[in-house]
Formats: structure tokens, C-alpha cells, sequence
């Protein structure tokens, strides 16, 4: 049973439903876009459909245990991950010709994040020095994007709804993406109420990252449809 004071368990369950929501309104949404747009939208409606599986049985382990759900979180954040960084490579992509190798480099530093911070998470590695590997994976994506060659090539090549869409997901990955460090912090401490916190903090990020992401996408994709 859902108890009423548990705020997790409600942040479990309110996001389970709206990540299957905006599954439903990427994938509807798709017929308005234009070409190139379409894989787009595809990709963010993939991301929230991969999520709410998972958030059912997060939900689940959650309610009946009150543990961390830490092994459905990283499959998820295994799959989630990497397509967002396939559609950083698309939008890039859809307007110039780019090295694979820029994507193979924001891959495996999203990796490296993913794998040390299940690592630490799991104890299976010191938490602090796990903590910092994967952090320095994230500010390498974090460089490549502001500072690094899929930056010059948004800002040199990008139309106006490309280099929009850019933007936005410039700091989806700086900010939005700065909340997961913060919930792996909280979770440090031990008890219930480090598992409280971590998880009403991934599960808020979630919600940013895989929702308020895709309706990134899905603005840049309709305007540039009005456009065509
Ligand atoms: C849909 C899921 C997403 C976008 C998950 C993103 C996860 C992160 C950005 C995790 C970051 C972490 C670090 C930067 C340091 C180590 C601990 C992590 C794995 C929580």
C-alpha cells in the first residue's frame, strides 16, 4: 500500500504516470514534425517509455522495502543515458557533417560516469573515489559541449531551431544533469534517511531530465516545421 506521508513512494508513482504521459505525447506528436525531426522525437518518446518501466518496479522495491531500487536505476540510466547522447548527436548531426568519434567520446565519458557511480553506489569501490571518476566523466561531456568541437559545430553550422535545441540541452546536461551528484551526496548518509533523499533527488531529476529534455526537443521540432 501507498502510504500517504511516504513522499518518496508519491514521487514514485507520479512520475511512473508521467513518463508514460509524455511517451504517449512525443510518439502523437511526431506526425507534426518535419524529416530529420521525427527520429528526434522518436528518441525522446524511447527515453520516457524505457523510464516508466523501470519506475513501476522502482515504485515496487521502494514501497515494500524502503531500500534504494539501486540496480533498476543504473539499467535505466544505462539505456537513458546513451540516447540522450544519441540525440545531442543528431540535432548536431541533422545540420553538418560530424566526426563519429565526437560521439564515441560523449559515450564512453557517459559510461565511465554511469559504471563508477553504480560502483560506489553498490560498494563495491570506495564511495568517494568512485564519486570523483564519475564525476570527471560528466565535466569531460560538460567541456566537449561549451567549450569543445560539438560546441563550434552548433554555433558555426547550427539554423536557428538547431542551435535552440543546442542550447537547451547545453544545460540540461550542465544543470539538469548537476542534480544526480547531488542525490549520490545526500545518499552517503547512512539509514533511511539517506535513501529518502537520494531517491526523491534522482527522482526529481529524472522528471527534469527525461520530460522537461523531450519537450526541448519537441519545441524545436515543431517550430522548425511552422518554418518549412
Ligand atoms: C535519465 C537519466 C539520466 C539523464 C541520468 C543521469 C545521471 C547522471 C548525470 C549521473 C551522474 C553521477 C555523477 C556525475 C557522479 C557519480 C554519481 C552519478 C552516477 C550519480
Amino acid at each position: 500500500m501507498l502510504n500517504p506521508n511516504d513522499y518518496v513512494g508519491v514521487s514514485f508513482w507520479i512520475i511512473s504516470a508521467a513518463m508514460v504521459a509524455a511517451t504517449y505525447f512525443f510518439t502523437v506528436e511526431r506526425d507534426r514534425a518535419v524529416g530529420k525531426w521525427k527520429t528526434s522525437l522518436t528518441v525522446a518518446a524511447m527515453v520516457t517509455g524505457i523510464a516508466a518501466i523501470h519506475y513501476f518496479y522502482m515504485r515496487g522495491v521502494w514501497i515494500d522495502t524502503k531500500a534504494s531500487p539501486t540496480v533498476f536505476r543504473y539499467v535505466d540510466w544505462l539505456l537513458t543515458v546513451p540516447l540522450q547522447i544519441v540525440e545531442f548527436y543528431l540535432i548536431l548531426a541533422a545540420i553538418a557533417v560530424v566526426r563519429a568519434a565526437l560521439f564515441w567520446k560523449l559515450l564512453v565519458a557517459s559510461l565511465v560516469m554511469l559504471i563508477f557511480g553504480y560502483l560506489g553506489e553498490v560498494k563495491e569501490m570506495p564511495y568517494w573515489i568512485a564519486f570523483g571518476v564519475g564525476m570527471a566523466g560528466w565535466l569531460y561531456i560538460v567541456y566537449e559541449i561549451f567549450i569543445g568541437e560539438a560546441s563550434q559545430i552548433s554555433a558555426s553550422q547550427g539554423t536557428a531551431a538547431s542551435q535552440t535545441a543546442f542550447n537547451a540541452l547545453r544545460w540540461i546536461v550542465t544543470v539538469g544533469w548537476s542534480i544526480y551528484p547531488i542525490g549520490y551526496v545526500l545518499g552517503a548518509s547512512a539509514g533511511p534517511e539517506g535513501a529518502a533523499a537520494l531517491n526523491i533527488v534522482y527522482n526529481l531529476a529524472d522528471f527534469v531530465n527525461k520530460i522537461a529534455f523531450g519537450v526541448v526537443i519537441w519545441v524545436a521540432a515543431t517550430s522548425s516545421s511552422e518554418e518549412a
